[in-house]
């Protein structure tokens, strides 16, 4: 493939970010190309997120990506709380103004944001090696890139890195120019991606003694199911009926009579952990998705952060190109920002609440009286159901 010496925009990463990103970017008429160290295969294969805010529903018709999401993804009204074997329905359009979430996988987005893209001819180099970011903090950026040993060279406006938590465009920003804010769970999750039919028809987050559970799905015959597990865990040590086991363990009769085990297409285990980079430009620099935050996937934002940033970054690449404003490269940090720090409270707020890992007895007393407070409380269910919809953009 002929790679662009010159382009507007450089993105860096071909996740739903990236894609997104390029997309809306395309549709405006600002041109840009796409750098993915993988494979689309690969990319294609990935199995991560589940659950779509409106927000994210709402940009992906804006891209015009979103026919087999409007055909395929199942809406969910409410969320299932199970504690001390009771289930609370937490009703989302009632406390949020008739807003629900869909169920709707990330690995279905990323195959229809490529699909899109494939077929408007956009530029996507796949399989590119050693990126490097150049001079974005002067008015002449450029990135270069390997590929089949020839070394390239992309002059451009803006550098978008939507490369996610492990990529160069974060960690190319000196440590003078950037405050990290971290903290790491003492606990994992252990996935299961079955083709059984759901056990609920919302998602459901369990509590336990023995541990958090969540149940929830891909499809109407596709489900998905996580338990908590301790880091030093190997998904080797965890056969499909040792996991079915254990979720029935963590599930009251209603449900845990009801499920429909079967072979697992996917096992794996993901760490957790809350991260955030201020700013999210520097210079010509902007940072988007995972590259600039990450979340515990109990509150289900990661993927709808990444869409709530390109949400704001796409109308300020535009503006910054239409109107000739820097200034809104420096809203757009500040815009997103905002929505992030408020996710990663909700999703640090449910992983204490529904997980077990703290041996203070005070502590799990608190949990405890916080989880009789917002099963039995309707302002406790309607601040559950409005962050779970996701806060307005
Ligand atoms: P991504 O990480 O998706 O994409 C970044 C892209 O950049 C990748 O394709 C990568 O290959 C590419 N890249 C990296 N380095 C590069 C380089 N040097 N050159 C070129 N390209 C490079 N979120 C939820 O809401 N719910 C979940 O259940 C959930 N489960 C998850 C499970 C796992 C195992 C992981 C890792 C994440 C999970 N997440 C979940 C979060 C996840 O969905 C992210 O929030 C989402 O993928 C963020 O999208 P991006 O910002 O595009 O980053
Ligand atoms: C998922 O479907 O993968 C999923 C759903 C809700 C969550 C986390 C993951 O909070």
């Amino acid at each position: 493939m002929s790679v662009a010496e010159r382009t507007q925009v450089v993105i860096i990463g071909a996740g739903p970010a990236g894609l997104l990103l390029g997309r809306l970017l395309d549709l405006a008429g600002v041109d840009n190309i796409v750098l993915e160290r993988r494979s689309q295969a690969y990319v294609l294969s990935r199995i991560r997120a589940g659950i779509l805010e409106q927000t994210t529903v709402d940009l992906v018709r804006k891209a015009k990506a979103s026919e087999r999401l409007d055909l395929e993804g199942v809406p969910h009204h409410a969320l299932q709380l199970v504690y001390k074997g009771q289930i609370t329905s937490v009703h989302l359009p009632e406390f949020t103004d008739g807003k629900i979430v869909t169920a709707y996988g990330q690995t279905e987005l990323t195959k229809d944001l490529c699909s899109v893209r494939d077929r408007s001819g956009a530029n996507t180099v796949y399989e590119v090696e050693n990126v490097e970011l150049h001079d974005y903090d002067r008015s002449k950026p450029y990135v270069t890139f390997e590929q089949g040993g020839v070394t390239h060279r992309i002059e451009c406006e803006l550098i978008a890195g939507c490369d996610g938590y492990h990529g160069p465009s974060r960690a190319s920003v000196p440590k003078s120019a950037i405050k990290t804010y971290s903290k790491t769970y003492p606990f994992g999750w252990l996935g299961l991606l079955s083709d059984t039919p759901p056990v609920s028809d919302e998602v459901v987050y369990a509590s336990t003694p023995r541990g958090f559970a969540l149940c929830s799905m891909r499809s109407r015959t596709r489900s998905r199911y996580y338990i908590q597990c301790s880091l030093d865990d190997k998904v080797e040590n965890w056969s499909d009926e040792a996991f079915w086991t254990e979720l029935k363990k963590r599930l009251p009769p209603v449900l845990s009579d009801n499920l429909v085990t079967g072979e697992s297409l996917e096992k794996s285990i993901a760490p957790l952990r809350s991260f955030v980079a201020e700013p999210m430009r520097f210079g010509r620099l902007l940072l988007a998705g995972d590259a600039a935050h990450v979340v515990p996937p109990t509150g289900a934002k990661g993927l709808n952060l990444a869409a709530s940033d390109i949400h704001y970054l796409h109308e300020a690449i535009i503006v910054y190109f239409s109107e000739n404003d820097d200034l809104a490269l420096d809203e757009y940090s500040r815009k997103a920002l905002s929505r992030v720090w408020k996710s990663e409270r909700f999703s640090w707020y449910l992983t204490n609440l529904t997980h077990q890992f703290s041996d203070d007895p005070f502590e799990q007393k608190m949990k405890e009286a916080e989880l009789e407070y917002i099963t039995t409380s309707e302002a406790g269910r309607r601040m559950i159901a409005e962050n779970y919809v996701g806060l307005p953009v």
